[in-house]
């Protein structure tokens, strides 16, 4: 009788469980797990559906083809650490007060760090206000389970790091770049799991370690929403530099570049493994691969409908990166340096196979994402864009008429379809609608348009210094 009734419960809960299931399927459409995904100084044509023929990107393709790619998309500065600040806050960098690199200078001149002179260094001391809210604040006061895997760069003492941001769970590295296998930075050990500083995963290719955290992380927590914040560092140069006994006497130390297995290497035969591109291109490819998987685990577990993924580079390419027809890469104020490939899926919520060239920018995650989740805009905080779901789906204009950027005196404007830049590389007024590369400068034709965009450039500027000061650099 026993056997009987055991056998009867083992056929008939797992029905009733998926009887229930459907049931609350049916009654109350859970909130969207949100999976962000920002790559590091990847070009805005470095996929192979942004034209770059010769890279091997089949996932984030397969991405773009399920979903919105958007060809107009912009980051708030030319660079990692305030263009990822914007994102996190949907602030203007010059309104969070992080716009400039958490970055010791001395790293330039090849000095290597002892970990007690680095523990007292910017790197170490410097971050993202604390008062500011970040897209973990947000969501996990909605009821998400919150991950960030991968490059945070918004500080590395506690008060910064992701699980006193907003974050439950925590794996990668709170400075701006790491050795892909030693993980470290410049001598120091940089990953860290929670709070505390590991070395655990030594030796790996830290692709692979943001893979397996970030499916662990997706399989965990698959009962509630979740929001994962995959940061990587690829394919960003690795932050070492080349052994002492590659080195020439009195020869400055070299960076060592981007760094990648040799299985990747070799999906590129006709090419020179030991050269920067190349190795560049193969980093592109193994973090597809890890996003493939990701996207593979999403279908697995039945939740690939209930996901909004969004892909972003963090700033224009730099040396290895495709930029063109873009003028200019990595830390200028040409579209090269700030505009940035964006893909979008939401199956059923967005359409596939869609692109839009409507003027939009990192300012508009954030809102989109309250709106995507149900989650409360932050009391009292300015934020500096919209939701772009209905310009996603092809259904608004981008309300978006204007963007600024400044860099160490650098500036920008983007209002309408009128480029102004001046800059210690150059200026100019352009008309991205005729002249997507920045070549004809038309400042003498159109003295009064040029005037227009200075400004508003000033206004803007003015607003900022107006904002309420933020550090680290403008906490006064
Ligand atoms: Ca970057």
């Amino acid at each position: 009788m026993h056997a009987f009734v055991y056998c009867l419960q083992r056929a008939l809960l797992p029905a009733l469980f998926g009887m229930l299931f459907a049931t609350s399927s049916l009654a109350a459409p859970r909130p969207p797990n949100v999976i962000l995904i920002i790559s590091d100084d990847q070009g805005w044509r470095d996929l192979r559906c942004l034209g770059r023929e010769e890279i091997i990107t089949p996932n984030l393709d397969r991405l773009a083809r399920e979903g919105v790619r958007a060809t107009s998309f912009y980051v708030t500065w030319p660079a990692c650490t305030p263009s990822r600040g914007s994102v996190l806050t949907g602030r203007y960098p010059q309104r969070n007060g992080l716009y400039d690199m958490v970055r010791n200078d001395m790293v330039n001149f090849g000095h290597r760090y002892s970990p007690a002179e680095y523990a007292v260094s910017p790197e170490m001391t410097l971050g993202l206000d604390p008062r500011e809210v970040t897209l973990g604040d947000a969501l996990k006061r909605a009821g998400y389970a919150t991950g960030c895997v991968g490059k945070w760069d918004m500080g590395q003492a506690r008060r910064y790091l992701p699980l006193q941001r907003g974050f439950d769970f925590f794996y990668g590295h709170g400075n701006n770049g790491i050795d892909y296998y030693t993980h470290e930075r410049y001598g120091v050990p940089s990953l860290f799991r929670g709070n505390q500083r590991t070395e655990e995963d030594k030796g790996t290719y830290v692709t692979d370690v943001f893979r397996r955290e970030a499916l662990r992380f997706v399989r965990e927590q698959k009962a509630k929403p979740f929001f994962l914040y995959l940061a990587f560092n690829a394919p960003h140069g690795a932050s070492s530099f080349a052994p002492d006994s590659e080195k020439k006497p009195g020869e400055k130390k070299e960076g060592v570049g981007v760094q990648v297995p040799e299985k990747y290497l070799k999906l590129y035969p006709n090419r020179d493994p030991k050269n920067g591109v190349t190795r560049y291109l193969a980093a592109v490819t193994c973090m597809d691969e890890a996003i493939g998987e990701l996207l593979d685990t999403l279908r697995a577990l039945g939740l690939e409908r209930d996901t909004l993924v969004l892909f972003m580079s963090d700033n224009g390419g730099s040396g290895n990166g495709g930029n063109a027809p873009l003028k200019g890469g990595k830390s200028s104020m040409w579209e090269g340096g700030l505009r940035v490939p964006f893909l979008a899926r939401w199956p059923g919520r967005l359409p596939a196979n869609a692109v839009t060239d409507e003027f939009l920018t990192s300012l508009e995650l954030f809102p989109t994402l309250l709106a995507a989740t149900g989650a409360k805009p932050p009391a009292g905080v300015k934020l500096d864009g919209f939701d772009m779901t209905a310009v996603l789906q092809g259904k608004a204009k981008s309300p978006r008429a204007e963007m600024f950027w400044e860099r160490r005196g650098d500036r920008a404007a983007r209002v309408g379809n009128w480029k102004w830049v001046e800059s210690a590389r150059g200026g100019g007024l352009f008309d991205l609608a005729t002249d997507l590369g920045e070549k004809n400068d038309l400042s003498k034709q159109k003295p009064d348009v040029a005037a227009q965009m200075k400004a508003k450039f000033t206004a803007w500027k003015r607003e900022m210094d107006a904002s309420e000061p933020r550090g680290p650099f403008r906490d006064y």
